[in-house]
């Protein structure tokens, strides 16, 4: 399929340089699967990661981290485009092109904004974090993307993205396809080990809840052992039971078995025998993640030049878009 026929999937991520379980089966795992047969971009995007405070050594470490981590997940670079936001002229014009257009009221009623700037350690607030959503629709429309893979958490952003498409089309002309989310099935949501009513969460005060992807075995088997379960013995995904649920949605995103043929497999054994059951396949599905990570982490030439493919091919079609946004806008063509 040629690109002007598959559709365009775009989805970003800050970098964050780690991902955890409830990250990889509810998120990462689902963009793979439409490499094949989409025009996949994924960027990491390190402007928006400065709105909140940060530091800038970390920031570049855990962007050469995050790329990494995505190839290692199976983000083949030779079937998609992994770029960095800074890399690709337009992200930015375009969201202050966008933020003309947006009333300031929508961006103060977002639930991010507000639950960030009003939390206690908030600290500093600046105007980075009002506009977030603004240079959000830009990262998507400078694509032209049809599908935006995303967290729930995600949704209202995506509306003020597809808002602001629709805005611009009216007030300019058609310029821009309003795009679809796309949000994973409720299976998809991994809780912690410590407190299964709560997702598995980085922020997760307490850690040994949450497995990371780069955490070596004997950390996954501890922490899954330790798994809070309940009193009785029966393994089944009953909402009387979220610790026993929540391990059997692990073990069958793990290793591809439904839940209910899970259920009879291990009828009958031990809490303590099942979840060492679903520490061994949990071990076994970031092995090879994990080797893949270490042979390409710290091999910046290699993360370097997947960043620039990433970014030629971006920066082609966000050229394109931008150049038919200035048009519109009434700016004087850049002379040559
Ligand atoms: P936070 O620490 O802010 O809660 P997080 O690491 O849990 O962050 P996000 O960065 O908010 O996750 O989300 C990245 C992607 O992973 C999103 O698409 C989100 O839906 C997905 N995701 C996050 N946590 C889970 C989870 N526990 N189960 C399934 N999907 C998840
Ligand atoms: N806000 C998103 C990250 C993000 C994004 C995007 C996601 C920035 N730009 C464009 C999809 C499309 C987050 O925090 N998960």
């Amino acid at each position: 399929m040629s690109e002007g026929t598959k559709k365009t999937i775009l989805t970003c991520a800050q970098p964050t340089g780690q991902l955890h379980l409830g990250n990889y089966f509810g998120a990462v795992r689902n963009w793979v699967s439409f490499l094949d047969d989409h025009e996949c971009f994924f960027g990491i995007v390190d402007q928006h990661a400065i709105t909140t405070p940060y530091v800038p050594a970390e920031l570049r470490r855990s962007t050469y981290r995050t790329v990494a981590l995505y190839i290692a997940c199976g983000l083949d670079p030779a079937k998609c485009r992994l770029f960095a936001q800074s890399h690709v002229i337009g992200h930015t014009e375009l969201a202050w092109i966008l933020g003309c257009l947006c009333p300031l009221g929508q961006l103060e009623r977002m639930t991010q904004f507000k639950e960030k700037s009003q939390r206690e350690d908030a600290g500093f607030v600046g105007s980075g974090l009002l506009f977030y959503p603004v240079l959000m629709a830009a990262d998507i429309l400078l694509y032209n993307a049809d599908i935006v893979p995303v967290g729930e958490d995600q949704k209202q952003h995506i509306e003020l993205c597809r808002d602001l498409a629709i805005r611009f089309n009216n007030t300019y002309s058609e310029t821009f396809k309003v795009p679809d989310v796309s949000i994973p099935r409720d299976g998809a949501r991994i809780r912690s080990l410590q407190s299964p009513d709560k997702k598995m969460s980085k922020s997760d005060p307490n850690q040994s809840g949450c497995v990371y992807l780069l955490d070596p075995p004997d950390r996954v088997r501890k922490k899954i052992m330790s798994a809070v379960t309940d009193s009785g013995r029966e393994i089944r995904a009953l909402p009387e039971k979220p610790g026993i649920a929540n391990l059997l949605g692990i073990l069958a995103a793990a290793t591809g078995t439904p839940v209910a043929e899970l259920e009879a497999a291990h009828a009958g054994k031990s809490y303590g025998e099942f979840k060492a059951v679903v520490a061994d396949a949990v071990i076994a599905c970031l092995e090879p993640i994990q080797k893949r990570f270490s042979e390409i982490d710290g091999d910046k030439a290699y993360l370097d030049s997947v960043f620039k493919e990433g970014a030629d091919t971006a920066q082609a079609r966000a050229y394109k878009t931008l150049a038919k946004v200035y048009r519109k806008a009434g700016f004087v063509p850049r002379p040559r």
